[in-house]
């Protein structure tokens, strides 16, 4: 058994007004609070430090740079990394990276058991647009201020196995956990901030919403044997709302654990990564079945290409 106590740290709103440091100190909260309870492994949502800020048009994208991190960890954010070392716990968090080069991109680092970051991801699936769009009731212009990620889907060598990293959109697709898949991923961290109705369908509301996230998530474990954790920043930010469903899911699909509630909170959960084993070494065994012979368009062609039409 090789097991992996997760606390799936959940953030409630924050609003534009509140700072990065206040956020920090709820943060340290959730980390005090898994520190009681054991965990190994803390992982936050996706752009952890400040309010959903692609929601908003700014027609200078440098307006926005001030909810971007030139380091991490930064002067407010060095207290997590120190308290998470004291404590020898992992963490994991989403954040707005500023590269030296002047790049934005939507990223998550995960972190030993010592304070040091020893994994990094950049969001690849940016959903959204990148121009004002009148059409909807709400704005998601994340292709207006990140660049997709230029470092693939990397799996790191973690809580003696292997741990991965996505971001929000990037568990609708599933192309991300294959290649993790591919590299014997064990577990899949993942945050998001999902907003509870889609700006371009009314008729979507929260329990679709909630029905796609869960879909997404647990066929991505059951697809690919591996444990899904998954961590929202949730509530309502500024008038927004976002939608909670923290949760956890096994190798087998199930959710194990799941947070009620839209407000902080951390979901501990067990996760005994041989219990991957199962599902990698039958159905999804993948070097005995899969047929890289009839996938050529998954890596050849972006949209839809018709067949041709017979007679
Ligand atoms: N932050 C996100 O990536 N949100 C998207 C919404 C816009 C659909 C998501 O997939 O949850």
């Amino acid at each position: 058994m090789r097991n992996v106590r997760v606390g799936a740290a959940q953030l409630g709103p924050i609003q534009k007004a509140e700072s990065r440091s206040h956020v920090v100190k709820r943060m340290l909260a959730l980390l005090d609070d898994a520190a009681k309870q054991g965990c190994t492994l803390v992982v936050y949502p996706e752009l952890a430090l400040t309010t959903f800020f692609p929601r908003w048009y700014a027609e200078d994208r440098a307006e926005f740079d001030l909810y971007f991190e030139a380091d991490m960890p930064g002067p407010e954010t060095v207290p997590l990394f120190e308290r998470a070392a004291q404590h020898g716990i992992a963490i994991s968090l989403g954040y707005a990276e500023k590269t030296p080069e002047g790049q934005h991109f939507n990223t998550s680092i995960l972190t030993d058991r010592k304070g040091a970051i020893i994994g990094k991801y950049r969001k690849i699936h940016l959903p959204g647009h990148v121009e004002f769009d009148p059409e909807r009731t709400h704005q998601h212009l994340e292709k207006r201020y990140f660049l997709p990620g230029d470092l693939g889907f990397p799996v790191f060598h973690a809580q003696d196995g292997l741990i991965g990293m996505c971001i929000c959109n990037d568990r609708r697709w599933p192309e991300t956990y294959r290649v993790m898949g591919l590299q014997g991923v064990e577990m899949v961290i993942l945050g998001f901030n999902t907003p509870s109705v889609n700006s371009q369908r009314n008729s979507e509301g929260l329990e679709e919403r909630l029905f796609h996230h869960r879909l997404s998530l647990q066929a991505g474990a059951y697809q690919n044997a591996t444990w899904v954790v998954a961590v929202a920043k949730a509530g309502t930010e500024d008038g927004h709302h976002l939608m909670g469903g923290t949760l956890i899911v096994d190798p087998e699909g199930h959710i194990v654990a799941e947070l009620p509630g839209e407000a902080d909170g951390l979901l501990v959960q067990d996760c005994d990564l041989d219990a991957t084993r199962f599902g990698k070494e039958t159905i999804f065994d993948f070097k005995r079945h899969r047929r890289i012979e009839h996938y050529g368009p998954i890596t050849a062609q972006v949209g839809v290409v018709l067949p041709p039409k017979t007679a």
